[in-house]
């Protein structure tokens, strides 16, 4: 895979999050996500891949853009399977609130795991606690096993969960067991990618998420040699018969980052909002700034880039939005 692809991955993240920028803390998260979506498959028409959307806004009825099935690229001859999520935490930047990220992945055809739109549960840690965690283990036990691989103290490590009610039990696990918890209110991705990144402050991401997120999740983690394990949560009959169409017979496997992204794998994000892992879009006169993550599977290199852009250059990155208000609703699973 040609090394440049992960700069034009880059190009598409930061589209993606200069359109979605505009929409910070104006209530409208379906406005918000079409800015994001349509800036990111314009870009992409421009990179030099003939790509398969395996993960995306949804099926084609019910997502005009980026629909799993849609070909996108400029048709050049690099076969590839695409994840994207556009803007990963809608809700998160419909209300200006920490965490938003725009992030796009990349793998060989057949690379990523095919699943439904469903739950999964997730657990994932950088490389310093690679092989210190069991899916199957209590959480105090995972987080001990953590510790004793950083070489700190369970007081010393934080993990991120989604604050939703059907992690009550795990959370009140962790706080007796003595960790630090950041709860979040959406966007499992970039957390878990924060766990792999040295001083970021997050040691661990856990809990029940999107499946096309741990699919994201995993693709980074592969590339910084971080360590995940996954299971597919199935809450009803149609969920277990979707993920049988898509080939999946073992519901209660466990799978690696390594089983949910196969290959030679590329991710990129960019912020929208401010986060552990990425600082948000900053406008300035003329411009705005965006910070990104790019990252290959097979280097392993990690580039953290900070770009300034002018709108004078380049007026099509800059799009202002009308002002509308959509309540966000509330979480009760
Ligand atoms: C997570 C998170 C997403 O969905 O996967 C979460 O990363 C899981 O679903 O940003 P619920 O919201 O139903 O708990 C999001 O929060 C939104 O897609």
């Amino acid at each position: 895979m040609d090394r440049n692809l992960a700069l034009e991955l880059v190009r598409v993240t930061e589209a993606a999050a200069l359109a979605c920028g505009r929409w910070v803390g104006k209530g409208n998260k379906e406005a918000a996500d079409d800015a994001a979506v349509n800036a990111m498959r314009k870009t992409l028409e421009t990179v030099g891949i003939s790509g398969t959307v395996v993960i995306g806004e949804g099926e084609m009825d019910e997502a005009p853009m980026l629909y799993i099935g849609e070909k996108v690229g400029n048709g050049a001859h690099t076969e590839v399977d695409i994840a994207v999520d556009p803007l990963e935490g809608t809700s998160i930047c419909a209300k200006g609130m920490n965490g938003a990220i725009a992030t796009i992945a990349l793998a060989p055809k057949g690379g990523f795991l095919h699943a439904p739109d469903m739950y999964m549960e997730k657990i994932a840690v950088g490389p310093g606690a690679r092989g210190a965690i069991d899916i199957n283990a209590p959480a105090t036990v995972n987080l001990k096993n953590v510790a004793v691989a950083k070489g700190c103290r369970v007081e010393d490590l934080t993990v991120v969960i989604l604050d939703r009610p059907r992690h009550d039990k795990t959370v009140k696990e962790l706080r007796k067991a003595g960790a630090r918890i950041h709860l979040i209110s959406d966007g499992d991705v970039a957390p878990a990618i924060a766990a792999a990144v040295e001083g970021s402050g997050v040691d661990l991401m856990m809990g029940i998420g999107g499946a096309p997120e741990g699919v994201l999740a995993a693709t980074a983690l592969r590339c910084m040699g971080g360590d995940m394990q996954a299971r597919l949560v199935f809450l009803n009959q149609e969920e277990r018969d979707r993920a049988r169409a898509m080939g999946i017979d073992d519901f209660d496997r466990i799978y690696r980052a390594e089983d949910l992204a196969r290959g030679e794998v590329v991710f990129a994000a960019t912020g929208v909002t401010n986060g552990d892992l990425l600082r948000g879009v900053r406008y300035f006169s003329g411009g705005a700034s965006t910070h990104s993550i790019v990252m290959r599977s097979r280097t392993r290199t990690v580039r953290f880039i900070e770009t300034r852009h002018f709108f004078d250059f380049k007026p099509r990155l800059d799009q202002a939005p009308a002002t509308q208000e959509t309540p966000c609703p509330a979480k009760t699973f």
